[in-house]
C-alpha cells in the first residue's frame, strides 16, 4: 500500500533528526573535541552549528562556481560596519531545518533555548547603518544577486553597556572567545597594506615608498539565501603584522619591543569605533578605512584578473558600492592600483573610477560628515592625497570650462574645504567619482539634493537618487516573532518571507471570527516573553497587559528620548494630581547604547534610570505607569522587545533622521507608530494611511521656519504650566534627590541654550497624541485592527525590494541561476 504524503513527510523528518543527531555527535567529539558526557552547553552549541554550517557550504560552493561559469557582475559592499547578530536561527531557518533540529537535540537531552541563547552576537556596527548593511546581505543571497560584503573583523565589536547607579558603564566585547564557528579563516588570502613613506617622481611615474607595511588576512563568512540555494559571502580582514616587521625587530635583540610593534601594527582591526552619526575625527579610523578598502579592491582586482586581461570589461563585471563615506578612500586606491600598478591612463582609469562606484549617504548631521585633514591624510597616505589633488584639478577644471557665473561655485564644490585647517570632503569625492548617489528615504533624498550636495545636485541631477530603506522580513519577523508568523502562514501560506507585499491579504482577514483575537493573543504572549526578561534583568514586573511604548534605538539628541521623558514626567505628574482618574497602564521601555564620548547622550541614560527609579517605586502610581531601560541594546535583545511593542516611538526632530529602520520593524510586528514626519516615517504612512499613524510635531519646512525666525524656547517654557512643572521638577532634583543639580544642564539645554532639536516647539503636540493612543487603546478590537493594517502596509519595507531597485538601478547586476538541487540519494 502507497504511503500517504503525511507519512512520507514523517519519515523523511525521522531520517533527518536521525542524520542530524549523528552529526551533531561527531562534530562534537572530532572538530570540539568533547566527550558527551562533560560537554557543555556551549560545546553542544559549536557542534550543532558546525553540523548545520556543513549543509550551507555545499550551496556556497555550488554558488561559487555558478558564478564563474556564468561570468555574472558581482557586486561589492564596502562597509565599516556588519551588525550581523546571531547566525544559528538564522542559518536554520534558512535551510528550513528548525523541527528536525530541535528534535535530534532535544534526544540527545539538550536544552535547546538555552543552547540558543549562549551565542554571542556579532556586533561588528553601531546602530542602523550596520544593520542596514546585514539585513541587505541577506536580501543580496536571498534574490541571487551575487553580492560580497567587504568589511573589518573586529576583534572587538561594539561595547558592552552596563549600568552602574544609573549610569552606562562600556565594558569590551571580546565576542571571539569560545570560538568562532561561522568564519572560515584563510591564512592564503593575504594582502599587504601600506601606510606612510613618501613618494618619488621619476618622470610621469609617481613612485610610493618607504612605508610600514601589514597584512590583510581575508575571514569569509557564509551568507544564507533563504528560499533558494545561493549563498554569498562576507569577507572581513583581521590585520597581521608582516614578516619583516617581525624580523627586523626580533634580529635587534629587541624581544619586548618587537612584540610591541606587532601588536602596534596588529591594532587596526582591533575595536570598533562606537559612534553613530558623530565624526569620529582619528588617525586610527582613517588607517582602519584605508585597511579594508586597500585589502578589498587588491582583492576583487585579483578576482576579476583571474578571468579576464586588461580593464576594458571591469565596470560590466564589477559594482563597487560605497556605504557612507567610510569606504571612499576606495576611490583614490582604485586610481593607484589601475595607474601606478597596471599603468592604466590616468583618464581612462578615472572613466573606470566612474562607471563602477555608486555611494549611499545616510546622514545629513553636520557633525557627522567626514572630512580628514590634509596634514594627516598626507602622512598617512601621501599618495592617495596626491591623488584627489589630482581629482580635484581634473574636476574644478571641467566646472570651470561649464562657466554659469557663479564666482563662489569653485569654493564651494572643491574637494578640499581651505577655510581653516585644509581637510579633504570625503561626501564630495564620492559624489565626484560615482554614477549614483541616494538617500535612503523619499524625504532625507531630497533634502541631500537640497543641503548637502545642492551645487552637485544642480551640476549632475541625474546621478542623484533615492532607495528607501528596508528590513529581512526573515529575521524581523519569521526569526523575531515566530507566533505572528505562525498565523500568517495560516492565513496567507508562507510566500511572504519572500514576498512580503503578500501582507496585503490581511485586508480580507480583518472581518474572520478571531482572527483579531489571535493576533492579540500572539501580542499578548510576546509582551510575557519581555516580561520575562524585564523581570530577571531588572527585577522590575510588568503588567502584560499595560500598553507597551517603547524606544529603543541609540541615544542621541536629535532622535529626542528627552521628549519621551517629559511625556513620561508628564503622565506621573499628572496621575498623582488625579490619583482616582482610570488611567490607561502604560510601560515605557527605553534601550540604547551612548557613544562614550557623548556626555549630553549619557546623561539622558541616567535621567531615564533616575525617573524610573523614583516612578516605579512610588505607591501612589500604584502600577499605571512603569519605566525600564534595558541595558545592553543589540540585534538579539531588538529581536525580544520589538515583537513586545504596542507603540513605537520614532520621534526625531523633523528632517533629522535620515530614514529610520526601527520604525519599519516595529510596524512590521503590529505596532502603532507615533512619530514625526521624518524620515521613512513619511512613506510609512503613506503605505499604513494616516488614520493608522499618530503623527504629531513640526514638519521640516516648519522647523526651518521657527529657527530662522529665531527660536525662543524659553517662550514656550513660561507659557505652558504643565511642561513648566515637568522641566522645574528635573532641574530642581525630584528625580535625583542624592545630587539635586544634576540635570541643570538638561535644563539649560532646552531652556537656555537653544534646544537645538525643537523639543519644547514640540511637546504639547506631543502629549495630545499620546492622549489620543491613550483613547484607542482602550478599544481593543480598534486598536487590533489598526496594529493588523499596520502589518498590511509593510509589503514596501522589505529590503528585498530595496535590493531589488540597487540591482536594477544602479549596479545593474542579473541574478546567478544556481542549478536545482539534486534529488537527495535516500
Ligand atoms: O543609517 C541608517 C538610517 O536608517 C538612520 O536614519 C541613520 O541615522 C543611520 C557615522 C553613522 N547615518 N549615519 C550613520 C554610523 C556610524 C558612524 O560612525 C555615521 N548611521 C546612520 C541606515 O540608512
Amino acid at each position: 500500500m502507497d504511503l500517504t504524503q503525511f507519512e512520507h513527510q514523517y519519515e523523511q523528518l525521522a531520517r533527518d533528526v536521525g542524520a542530524f543527531k549523528r552529526a551533531i555527535s561527531t562534530k562534537l567529539m572530532y572538530t570540539v573535541g568533547k566527550d558527551p558526557v562533560s560537554a557543555r552547553p556551549e560545546d553542544w552549541l559549536h557542534a550543532v552549528s558546525h553540523a548545520v554550517r556543513d549543509h550551507l557550504v555545499e550551496r556556497w560552493m555550488k554558488t561559487t562556481r555558478a558564478q564563474y561559469a556564468q561570468d555574472v557582475k558581482r557586486v561589492y559592499y564596502l562597509s565599516m560596519e556588519f551588525l550581523i547578530g546571531r547566525t544559528f536561527t538564522n542559518a536554520v531557518l534558512a535551510l528550513e531545518l528548525m523541527p528536525v533540529i530541535r528534535q535530534a537535540l532535544g534526544e540527545l537531552d539538550v536544552d535547546v533555548d538555552k543552547v540558543f541563547d549562549l551565542e554571542p552576537d556579532a556586533a561588528l556596527g553601531n546602530g542602523g547603518l550596520g544593520r542596514l548593511a546585514a539585513c541587505f546581505l541577506d536580501s543580496m543571497a536571498t534574490l541571487g544577486v551575487p553580492g560580497f560584503g567587504y568589511g573589518i573583523r573586529y576583534d572587538y565589536g561594539m561595547f558592552r553597556q552596563t549600568i552602574v547607579d544609573g549610569r552606562q558603564v562600556e565594558v569590551p566585547d571580546y565576542w571571539l572567545t569560545g570560538g568562532n564557528p561561522w568564519e572560515f579563516p584563510r591564512p592564503e588570502v593575504q594582502y599587504r597594506v601600506r601606510f606612510g613613506g613618501h613618494l618619488e617622481q621619476h618622470g610621469d611615474t609617481v613612485r610610493w615608498v618607504g612605508t610600514d607595511d601589514v597584512l590583510a588576512m581575508a575571514y569569509d563568512t557564509i551568507i544564507p539565501g533563504y528560499g533558494t540555494e545561493a549563498t554569498n559571502t562576507l569577507r572581513l580582514w583581521s590585520a597581521k603584522a608582516t614578516e619583516e616587521m617581525n624580523l627586523r625587530a626580533f634580529n635587534q635583540g629587541n624581544y619586548f619591543g618587537a612584540v610591541e610593534t606587532k601588536n602596534h601594527s596588529e591594532n587596526v582591526s582591533r575595536v570598533l569605533y562606537p559612534d553613530d552619526s558623530t565624526a569620529s575625527g582619528r588617525e586610527l579610523r582613517l588607517r582602519q578605512e584605508y585597511f579594508f578598502v586597500s585589502a578589498s579592491l587588491q582583492d576583487l582586482l585579483r578576482r576579476y584578473l583571474r578571468t579576464h586581461t586588461g580593464f576594458e570589461a571591469l565596470p560590466d563585471k564589477v559594482s563597487i558600492h560605497l556605504n557612507d563615506t567610510h569606504p571612499v578612500l576606495a576611490i583614490p586606491e582604485l586610481m593607484r592600483l589601475l595607474v601606478d600598478e597596471h599603468r592604466v591612463p590616468w583618464t581612462h582609469a578615472w572613466q573606470l573610477c566612474q562607471k563602477v562606484f555608486s555611494y549611499t549617504n545616510h546622514t545629513l548631521m553636520h557633525e557627522a560628515l567626514e572630512t580628514w585633514p590634509v596634514e594627516m591624510l598626507g602622512r598617512v597616505l601621501p599618495r592617495h592625497l596626491r591623488i584627489i589633488f589630482d581629482i580635484n584639478a581634473h574636476f574644478l577644471g571641467g566646472v570651470s570650462q561649464r562657466g554659469g557665473g557663479d564666482p563662489d561655485l569653485l569654493r564651494r564644490v572643491s574637494l578640499i574645504d581651505e577655510t581653516g585647517e585644509r581637510r579633504v570632503r570625503m561626501g564630495y569625492l564620492a559624489v565626484v567619482a560615482s554614477h549614483s548617489v541616494n538617500g535612503v528615504s523619499a524625504l532625507h533624498s531630497d533634502l541631500m539634493k537640497a543641503s548637502i550636495f545642492r551645487d552637485f545636485a544642480q551640476l549632475w541631477p541625474e546621478r542623484f537618487n533615492n532607495k528607501t530603506n528596508g528590513v529581512t522580513p526573515r529575521r524581523w519577523l519569521a526569526q523575531a516573532n515566530p507566533g505572528l508568523a505562525a498565523l500568517l502562514d495560516q492565513r496567507l501560506g508562507r510566500g511572504w518571507r519572500r514576498h512580503l507585499d503578500q501582507l496585503e491579504g490581511l485586508r480580507h482577514a480583518l472581518d474572520l471570527p478571531g482572527f483579531l483575537g489571535a493576533v492579540r493573543k500572539v501580542k499578548r504572549q510576546n509582551k510575557e516573553r519581555l516580561g520575562r526578561l524585564v523581570l530577571k534583568q531588572l527585577g522590575v514586573d510588568l503588567n502584560p497587559d499595560a500598553l507597551f511604548d517603547v524606544q529603543v534605538k541609540r541615544i542621541h539628541e536629535y532622535k529626542r528620548q528627552l521628549l519621551n521623558l517629559l511625556h513620561v514626567v508628564t503622565r506621573y505628574q499628572r496621575i498623582l494630581a488625579n490619583p482616582d482618574a482610570q488611567w490607561v497602564p502604560r510601560v515605557v521601555v527605553f534601550a540604547g547604547k551612548a557613544a562614550s564620548a557623548y556626555r549630553m547622550a549619557k546623561l539622558v541614560i541616567q535621567l531615564t534610570n533616575d525617573i524610573a527609579k523614583v516612578i516605579n517605586n512610588d505607591p501612589r502610581v500604584g502600577g499605571r505607569l512603569k519605566v525600564v531601560f534595558i541595558p545592553n541594546y543589540s540585534v538579539s535583545l531588538a529581536e525580544v522587545i520589538i515583537p513586545a511593542a504596542d507603540l513605537s516611538e520614532q520621534i526625531s526632530t523633523a528632517g533629522t533622521e535620515a530614514s529610520g529602520t526601527g520604525n519599519m520593524k516595529f510596524a512590521l510586528n503590529g505596532a502603532l507608530t507615533i512619530g514625526t514626519l521624518d524620515g521613512a516615517n513619511v512613506e510609512i504612512r503613506e503605505q499604513v494611511g494616516d488614520e493608522n499613524i499618530f503623527i504629531f510635531g513640526h514638519t521640516t519646512p516648519e522647523v526651518a521656519d521657527i529657527r530662522a525666525r529665531g527660536y525662543q524656547p524659553r517662550a514656550i517654557y513660561e507659557a505652558d504650566a504643565e511642561l513648566r512643572a515637568v522641566l522645574d521638577a528635573i532641574r530642581d532634583g525630584v528625580f535625583s534627590p542624592d545630587d539635586p543639580g544634576r540635570y541643570q544642564p538638561i535644563f539649560d539645554a532646552l531652556v537656555n541654550w537653544g534646544d537645538h532639536y525643537l523639543l519644547l516647539a514640540d511637546y504639547a503636540s506631543y502629549v495630545a497624541t499620546q492622549d489620543r493612543v491613550d483613547t484607542l487603546y482602550r478599544n481593543a478590537d480598534e486598536w487590533s485592527r489598526r496594529s493588523v493594517l499596520n502589518i498590511a502596509g509593510m509589503g514596501l519595507f522589505s529590503s528585498d525590494r530595496t535590493i531589488a531597485e540597487y540591482a536594477h538601478e544602479i549596479w545593474h547586476t542579473r541574478p546567478v541561476i544556481v542549478p536545482a538541487a539534486a534529488v537527495q540519494p535516500d
